[in-house]
């Protein structure tokens, strides 16, 4: 009956009026706004549903990140704060396009499929951008779990990563945190403060070449309230200057998307030369750094700057510690040569390459003792296993160890608490960037002197149909159309440290295409003779 009562009322409220195929992708269901209705009454349905499966609380988010403002997606979010487990991602979009007299079928047949006991509880938490389109959207997706006699809890507007935050702790029994707004604000803010203070009373005020300040491009997203309430709680440790706060279309000319696809400034923002300057998406759970240097010149630092930046860190203080873990940076085919080189060479790190999208990456970083990692959009974080934990608090503990290892272990719990261990997270990300900066004494100049990025460029190029390429070892070569990658191969041998590929992207209906070369002009060259070939 419960199946019955979610498609009469799908029919009645939430009607599917439009015939078109969606599908559960990278990041979820994403589309034109107006599509989704009935998307998200069933996504809210599918909830209490995988709510039940797991016997846990688990998470949806209505965003459609830094994609236009006329577009809204949803995704839901598994116990732990990770993403959807890979097969649910099918069932979820079986329920998403089939027609509205199939639902209660379709429900029954989840529910018989998954062995669902409909009658034990299920709870939902409910997270939404600040996309006109979403306070509507999330009371869809609200019907549809209370249909299913889910007990929901809405935090209104918030990031991503503060639902996979919630979710989590929740889940944790507040092991994690506290699963409120306060409580992830508070977590953050004291690891922060009380990294400083360590640094502080061991080497006094002085922080070389860092300075205390940096320039925030929000994106006029929920970055935009989100860091300004961060920045109050830290305000005497980090003067942060907000622009595109929310006066301003979302996303547009600005935002960590275009700042790195455009390699330019977004609009709106006053900076002066050598400003350490940070760009946030639409949703917060991504975050590129950039400068402009004295020659007016705009200097990107990515997804893979950050990630080398960290792992080199943490390796520092396992150095101190004399602790040997397995500790690896997981990158995409986007990660820029250069980093890939430094990390290997320089850190002497491993590295694992994977295909595009966090689930990828997370799952990856999972295999080591402490996982680092990034996709070069901005989009990363830091995993650490039990084991890392154990160690790690035992040294903190143990009276026999000199100073120096203790502190560095102490060093290492608090960077661990100021890490959003579920998902990348802009907020967090930027902690714990400004935390290592300012422990390394560094300005931005001094960060990006680690190594020199690969000049390199990306396009995309329009398909009838995108999905005939095929790519294969983690998106880094193509098996089909046949005979392709072997003329891309040919291509790429005549330019020096050349290195592309092609990739049917999963956000959009495009094929994307990197190259990267020893100069700019080669990097341009290489890739549009690629996307003439794809063409
Ligand atoms: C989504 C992914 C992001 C990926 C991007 C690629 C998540 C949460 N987000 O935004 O990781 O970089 O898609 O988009 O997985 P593309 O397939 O259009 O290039
Ligand atoms: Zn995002």
């Amino acid at each position: 009956t419960l199946a019955l009562a979610a498609e009469a009322k799908g029919k009645s409220d939430f009607p599917r009026q439009y015939d078109i195929n969606i599908e559960y992708g990278t990041a979820g269901f994403r589309s034109k706004a107006e599509h989704l209705d009935h998307i998200l009454y069933r996504m809210g349905l599918l909830a209490a549903l995988r709510s039940r499966v797991k016997g846990a609380t688990v998470g949806v988010m209505i965003t459609a990140s830094h994609n236009p403002v006329a577009d809204n997606g949803v995704k839901i979010i598994d116990p732990q704060g990770e993403m959807l487990e890979i097969r649910w991602e099918t069932i979820a979009s079986d329920l998403a396009n089939i027609k509205d007299d199939e639902l209660s079928s379709a429900l029954l047949q989840i529910i018989k499929d998954e062995s669902i006991d409909v009658t034990k509880p299920a709870s939902v938490f409910f997270g939404r951008d600040t996309r006109p389109s979403s306070e509507h959207l999330s009371n869809a997706a609200v019907e549809g779990s209370k249909v299913f006699q889910a007990e929901v809890k809405d935090f209104g507007i918030v990031t991503t990563p503060m639902v996979h935050y919630f979710v989590a702790a929740h889940n944790s029994n507040n092991e994690y945190g506290d699963p409120t707004i306060d409580g992830y604000f508070e977590k953050l803010a004291n690891a922060f403060r009380s990294f400083r203070e360590e640094v502080v009373s061991e080497r006094g005020p002085e922080s070389g070449n860092y300075e205390p300040k940096i320039v925030a491009d929000m994106a006029n997203g929920v970055g935009g309230p989100m860091l300004k309430k961060m920045s109050e709680l830290i305000k005497d440790l980090l003067t942060i200057e907000l622009f595109n706060t929310g006066e301003g279309e979302l996303n547009h000319e600005s935002g960590a998307d275009y700042v790195k696809v455009r390699q330019t400034l977004p609009k709106r923002v006053r900076i002066k030369a050598k400003d350490r300057c940070v760009s946030f998406d639409g949703d917060a759970d991504r975050i590129v750094y950039y400068y402009q240097d004295q020659s007016v010149k705009f200097r990107l630092l990515d997804g893979d700057r950050i990630a080398s930046l960290v792992a080199g860190y943490l390796k520092s203080l396992l150095d101190i510690m004399n602790i040997e873990l397995n500790v690896g940076v997981v990158q995409t085919a986007y990660a820029n040569g250069a980093s890939t080189k430094y990390i290997k060479e320089v850190l002497k790190l491993k590295v694992a390459c994977v295909p595009t999208g966090v689930k990828y990456l997370h799952h990856k970083a999972q295999e080591f003792d402490i996982g680092i990692y990034f996709e070069a959009n901005g989009h990363g974080t830091v995993l650490f296993s039990k084991k890392t934990k154990v160690l790690v608090k035992a040294a903190r503990e143990d009276k026999r160890l000199a100073g120096g290892k203790r502190s560095a272990a102490r060093k290492m719990l608090t960077f661990i608490d100021m890490v959003n261990e579920t998902t990348g997270d802009s907020i967090s990300d930027l902690l714990i960037v400004e935390t290592i900066l300012h422990a390394r004494g560094w300005s931005v100049e001094d960060w990006e002197n680690c190594y020199t990025d690969l000049p390199n460029r990306q396009l995309k190029v329009t398909v009838q149909d995108r999905n005939v390429i095929k790519v294969i070892d983690a998106e880094c070569n193509i098996s089909e159309p046949e005979g392709l990658q072997d003329d891309f191969d040919r291509l790429i041998s005549m330019f020096a440290e050349g290195r592309a590929f092609v990739r049917p992207s999963g956000t959009e209906d495009v094929v994307r295409v990197y190259a990267e070369s020893n100069t700019q002009a080669n990097a341009d060259k290489l890739a549009v003779h690629i996307a003439k070939l794809v063409h």
